[in-house]
């Protein structure tokens, strides 16, 4: 087609408007990212909730503190919600809209769901915390081990079932309280959790229930009441907002909680009695900050645990000392050193 002058400036300004009223926001925003700058702009993508999953909070937190330390890193904090149906659709469209230079994420179920995405934009970098995925050019990962987390977890609760202490009962049973069940769960958590106990006392069993999500509090109550009454006296809860619920039932009914990813001793004396705790902070930290630096090997998983720092049972709050006996601290702390080997 052949356009005179006029025409050819009237259909220039046509154009620019009915991209301006049509073309969907990423394709535009896709366009701004072309343009000269400078400036390296991280989104996190949390999916869930941040408040009451620590694993997340540390997240955020760690992401943030890379970006701190330098004037043209900016860190933007996004929201997936609960509906876990909707995060592909959500981190697709952040993707879409190419604002971002990189992309964080954690739980073990993101590089799978990414993975797709992630074929579609190419050009975009991810960084998936708490997952595995190996030989994506765009992808980094790191993952805990949590086998030997959930050992610890379990190792500490097998010594507790069957000591004198006050709410220890005569069964040697103890509870597990999942927001959901996942492979990392199934295959590293509840089996670390059960074979710590095996290994510090034999024929411990483990009452292992299920939210069904990552928030519900008064579930995760009703559930625990159950494991309560079926004779356990120690309980993990690894649910996010629904662990307060569990919590709640261990102290109406004179059991003992084992927190989980981060310090929970102050969230009740008495109650909770032990803490496992992962870096995921520290590690998120130095990765974002690899990953501004252009020093991050994106294509590469790796793994942490014990050994690298990075898993721990934390045994220097003096809450733990307070309300534990001496036997079972240092039958603890010696199991956690030689693990560490
Ligand atoms: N852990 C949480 O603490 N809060 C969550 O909202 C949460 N959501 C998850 C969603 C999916 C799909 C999967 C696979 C795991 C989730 N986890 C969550 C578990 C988390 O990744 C980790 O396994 C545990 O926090 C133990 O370290």
């Amino acid at each position: 087609m052949k356009f005179s002058g006029t025409s050819k400036r009237w259909s220039a300004a046509a154009l620019t408007l009915l991209l301006v009223l049509t073309v969907p926001a990423g394709i535009a925003a896709a366009g701004r990212a072309e343009a000269p700058d400078d400036s390296y702009r991280i989104a996190v993508f949390v999916p869930g909730v941040t408040a009451g999953s620590p694993i997340y909070e540390m997240l955020a937190e760690g992401a943030r503190r890379a970006a701190d330390e330098f004037d043209h890193a900016r860190a933007n904090i996004i929201e997936g919600g609960t509906n876990q149906g909707e995060w592909p659709g959500k981190i697709a469209s952040i993707a879409a809209q190419g604002d971002h230079d990189l992309i964080v994420t954690s739980n073990p179920a993101m590089p799978e769901i990414v993975n797709e995405v992630s074929q579609r934009f190419p050009d975009q970098k991810f960084v998936f915390m708490d997952g595995y995925l190996e030989g994506n050019p765009s992808i980094y990962t790191l993952r805990y081990d949590q086998y030997q987390q959930a050992y610890l977890a379990g190792y500490f609760a097998g010594l507790v079932t069957s000591s004198t202490m006050e709410f220890a009962g005569e069964q040697l049973k103890i509870g597990l309280v999942a927001g959901q069940e996942y492979p990392d769960m199934n295959q590293s958590i509840l089996p670390g959790y059960r074979e710590g106990a095996q290994d510090a006392a034999p024929g411990t069993e483990v009452d292992f229930r299920v939210v069904g999500n990552w928030y519900d509090a008064s579930r995760g109550k009703e559930l625990a009441r159950e494991i309560i009454s079926g004779g356990a006296d120690v309980l993990l809860p690894i649910s996010g907002g629904a662990n307060y619920g569990v919590l709640e039932a261990a102290i109406e009914g004179d059991a003992y909680v084992i927190w989980y990813d981060t310090s929970g001793y102050h969230e009740a004396p008495g109650t909770v009695i032990g803490s496992t705790a992962i870096m995921q902070d520290t590690a998120t930290y130095e990765t974002v900050k690899a990953a501004i630096e252009g020093s991050l090997p994106f294509g590469s998983a790796d793994k942490a645990g014990l050994q690298e720092g990075m898993v721990t049972f934390i045994t220097d709050d003096p809450l733990f000392e307070e309300h534990v006996p001496e036997d079972i601290r240092r039958a603890l702390i010696s199991r956690m050193e030689e693990l560490a080997k």
